[in-house]
């Protein structure tokens, strides 16, 4: 389906580092017999949680994908004429990749710098090569098929890896410049700390060339971001229990899913929204792969996921520790929302 005889346009590269199921049972272990309790929220993304996470991203209280998208189709442009020739395009937690298309489209779209030689690439006068990173194989795979059927010029190289594994291929794509995208806030869920020494390590891998596009949610009032992670309709709650029911499948867990409640909060000193599972009941759950009775309490709760929000100056402080700089950077109408275009500082080490 993917593959031309002589020059494939699809590849796939899986980079998978020990036994994710091993990894799942100790993170749940420790997790669960931890005090406050928490779960890591890279566990979210099994098939059910990728479709609910993408459900998510039309509700009308989740701004935040709509204003990236607002952003990108008012300046995918912009971005696409600050590449002279051909670019590989790495996308760093893809999902479905529906706003990468803007891009790639823009990439692929004809430009007033064409030059002669260009003509018989791509419609742009170049190659474009794109290769997602994400940690959900059949989702990646679903958005490379009809992104290959949308450019028929476009090659593409899948990974399917966690973040920091596939740093490691990062080092790999660099015969040219490069654009690597870290899209929908996907920052937010790093620590301010981590998320610094993410960019650092990708920011050791650019050269002057390359550009990196982050998507930042800002800091707002307290009401419109706890609707944004605590919709009308139950799907972020969905989302949430979804981690218990994965327990359920994969570890012979008997969480009865009625006893836990979705809350998320924000909190403002930290800037940062909270997701809890809470306990309604005083209960005991066995899971019997791992051989662990966890007791809860009732209104005990479980800490699934932090979502960090940004000023302005908060941003800026992260990506000037990382070593990198704005060379511009954008909002959506309502200002809720930052898309930020960051090279590599001319004054930093290379680590
Ligand atoms: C993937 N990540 C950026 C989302 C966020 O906004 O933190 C995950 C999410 N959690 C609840 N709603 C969406």
């Amino acid at each position: 389906m993917m593959a031309g005889a002589a020059m494939p346009r699809f590849r796939l590269v899986e980079l998978t580092a020990g036994d994710p199921v091993a990894e799942f049972v100790k993170d749940v272990t420790s997790g669960l017999t931890a005090e406050p309790k928490h779960l890591s929220c890279r566990y979210f993304y099994d098939s059910e949680g990728s479709r609910l996470f993408a459900a998510i991203c039309e509700l009308p209280e989740y701004y935040l994908t709509r204003a990236e998208t607002e952003i990108l189709e008012r300046h995918a442009r912009d971005i696409a004429s600050l590449f002279q020739g051909d670019v590989t395009v790495i996308e760093l937690g893809s999902g479905n990749a529906v706003k990468t298309r803007l891009l790639l489209e823009a990439l692929l779209s004809p430009h007033p710098t064409l030059s002669p030689q260009g003509r018989g690439l791509g419609e742009g006068g170049r190659r474009v090569r794109y290769v997602p990173i994400d940690i959900c194989r059949p989702v990646m795979e679903e958005s490379a098929a009809d992104l290959l059927q949308r450019f028929p010029l476009l090659e593409i190289v899948a990974v399917a890896a966690e973040y920091h594994e596939g740093l490691r291929h990062l080092r790999s794509e660099c015969d040219r410049p490069r654009l690597i995208l870290w899209l929908g806030s996907s920052i937010g869920n790093f620590t301010r700390a981590e998320a610094t020494t993410f960019l650092r390590r990708i920011q050791g891998t650019m050269t002057p060339l390359d550009r990196m596009l982050v998507g930042v949610d800002l800091r707002k009032d307290r009401a419109a971001l706890e609707a944004a992670y605590d919709d009308a309709a139950g799907v972020t709650a969905a989302f949430n229990l979804n981690l218990l029911t994965r327990i359920n499948h994969e570890l012979n867990g008997n969480f009865d899913l009625s006893a836990f409640q979705h809350r998320a909060i924000y909190n403002q000193d930290l800037g940062r929204i909270e997701m809890y599972l809470v306990s309604t009941r005083v209960q005991s759950v066995t899971i019997g792969r791992i051989g662990l009775t966890v007791r809860f309490a009732a209104g005990e709760t479980i800490h699934t996921e932090n979502s960090y929000k940004y000023t302005p100056a908060e941003i800026h402080a992260v990506a000037a520790a990382a070593g990198l700089q704005d060379q511009c950077f954008w909002q959506d109408a309502a200002g809720r929302y930052n898309l930020h275009l960051l090279t590599t500082r001319t004054d930093s080490v290379k680590t």
